[in-house]
Order: C-alpha cells, then structure tokens, then sequence
C-alpha cells in the first residue's frame, strides 16, 4: 500500500514537473492550445500553424502534442483534419480546437471555416475521430444568437455534471451542452463581463474565451483583440455576469494571443502562444506554458512574457 501511494506520488511529480516559460513546447509551429490531463498524460490540441500557408491562418488539420512532465512533449502528428466532417469544405479553416472527457469518450470541438463549429468523437484521447453528429453544433445561418464568428469553442464541465461550450468574436456565447455533449441545451447567450475600465477603451471581449473553477469561484479569461491583452473575470455562477478582475498576459509582438489555464495537484499554468521559433510571426505561433500563480484574494498575478 505504502509502495502504491509512493509511486501516485511520484506519478504526480512527474507530472507536476516545474516548466520553462519561453521555451516552446515543440519546434513545429503550433498555435491555440488547449491542454488536457486524460489517463495519467497530458495532451495538448493545436491549430497547426506549420502547415498554413504563413500568410493566414488557413491551415487545414488539427496537431496533437502529448507529455507526461509538461517539460518534454511528444508530437503525436494531425490527429484530425476538416475532411473529417463531411459537410464542411475541404479547404475550411482548422482554427482553435478543444476536447473534452465524458462517459468515457473524448469529444473534440472546432471552428470549420469561421462559420461553424463541429464536433466529432474518439473512444481515445488522441483518436481516432469520427463526425459526431452529421452537421454543425452550432451554425452561424442556422442557430439564433449564434454571433458574427463562431470560432474558439471552450468547454467546461461543471461539478454538478452539466456542460457549457463557449465561443465567439467580439461577443463571448455559451450554451449548455446536453449530457450527450452533441446537442446545445437551450438558447445561445451572450457572456456579460461587468467593470471592464472605461479609461481603456481597448479592454473588451475580442476571443479566445475559457472558463475554468478555482477555489469554489469561476474564472472567464479571453482575449481582448488584434493585437489583444488576456483578461479575466470572475463569477459565482459559470454563466456569470463576470465581475473584470485583471490581466493575466499582457500584449504579444504577434496580432493574437489565445489561452487556456489548467490546475493539478494544487499547481496552476498558464498555457498561451508566442513569436517564440526562428521565423515566427502572426500566423507562425509556437506554444509555451508558464507557472499561474493566484493572490490570497483570488485575483491572478500577472504573467510575465518571457522570450528566448
Ligand atoms: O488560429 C486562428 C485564430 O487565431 C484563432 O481562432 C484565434 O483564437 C486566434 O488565436
């Protein structure tokens, strides 16, 4: 038994490993990350910005990277590309992906073209996936309140099981997911943050939205723009309103910034994309992770950039 809690302890270490902000995850260009902790790995889902054509983000397959330490990650290769959802065009846009966890199956989500989001599901965390439904989750013609851009889906499940897909340009939606985590339970809303300083008229919702619980409160970071600041708020319900709490990652040389934090074994990280690799730019992002530290109060203390 002893020898057991040892090795959980070890385990956890490992993955636990202290990071090195700055430092890119992999030396393929990789953009909008959304880490995971699945079956003792972590996996991490990429907009595969080596594949573009470095003048847009037009690339059109999805890149899988996986760790057990977070300090050394293995490239797992485009796990998913758009031809996997038949309705959607084979030159549509694999923007920003997500995946999420549930009655033992992995769900992947994506913005298809700017227009769409898709879902397809895997029996593993790394696939293969299949289209989960046939059509759009949410389709901007279709769905009312669906927003001008339906991109940069982020969900999250709550403790008491239910789930909430995120998305949006310049006004943040959510929508609860079903149980079956392929059909939108009830209307699409707008995400309301409060407080956000009228003396800064750039500090407003412009993507990249995420959610995520800490200590019994909810946090909504997101991006402010072109180029954009992250800024979260904070709430005691996941549908908000959002009361402005801060900055977490200040402006990037590069026209966008794009974040997700996750927390295991009571540490914090912030995950986020850069100009980091030789020939970086604006559609030539490199992943890198940094340690995410809160006050006694709640409130995230701003992450410094570090660059090599
Ligand atoms: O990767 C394409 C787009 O760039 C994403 O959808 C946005 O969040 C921004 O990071």
């Amino acid at each position: 038994m002893k020898r057991m809690a040892l090795l959980a302890c070890m385990g956890l270490l490992m993955a636990n490993g202290e990071v090195e902000p700055g430092k890119p995850i992999s030396p393929r260009f990789a953009g909008d990350p959304s880490p995971h902790w699945f079956d003792d790995r972590w996996y991490l889902y990429a907009t595969d910005d080596a594949s573009n054509s470095g003048r847009y983000w037009d690339s059109t397959s999805w890149r899988l990277y996986s760790s057990t330490d977070m300090k050394s990650w293995q490239d797992d290769g485009a796990f998913l590309d758009v031809t996997t959802f038949q309705w959607a065009r084979p030159d549509a846009k694999a923007w920003a992906p997500e995946v999420a966890q549930r009655n033992g199956r992995y769900y992947f989500y994506a913005p298809i073209g700017g227009d769409r989001i898709g879902v397809a599901v895997a029996d593993r965390p790394q696939g293969p996936y299949r289209d989960a439904r046939g059509d759009a989750l949410i389709d901007k013609a279709r769905d009312a309140n669906a927003g001008a851009e339906p991109i940069d889906p982020a969900v999250f499940i709550d403790t008491d099981g239910q789930a909430y897909l995120y998305f949006g340009t310049r006004v943040p939606k959510v929508v609860r997911l079903k149980p079956d985590m392929i059909h939108v339970d009830g209307p699409i809303m707008d995400v309301v943050v409060t407080g956000l300083p009228a003396s800064d008229p750039k500090k407003k919702y412009g993507e990249a939205p995420y959610l995520h619980a800490h200590d019994g409160r909810y946090y909504f970071c997101f991006s402010t723009g072109w180029p954009g600041q992250i800024i979260y708020g904070t709430a005691a319900s996941p549908l908000g309103p959002f009361a402005y709490g801060g900055v977490i990652l200040d402006y990037l040389p590069i026209s966008t910034n794009h974040q997700a934090i996750v927390e295991r074994g009571g540490k914090s990280w912030l995950f986020y994309h850069d100009r980091l690799l030789p020939g970086g730019g604006d559609h030539r992002r490199s992943i890198t992770i940094a340690p995410l530290t809160y006050a006694k109060d709640g409130a995230i203390l701003p992450v410094e950039r570090h660059a090599p």
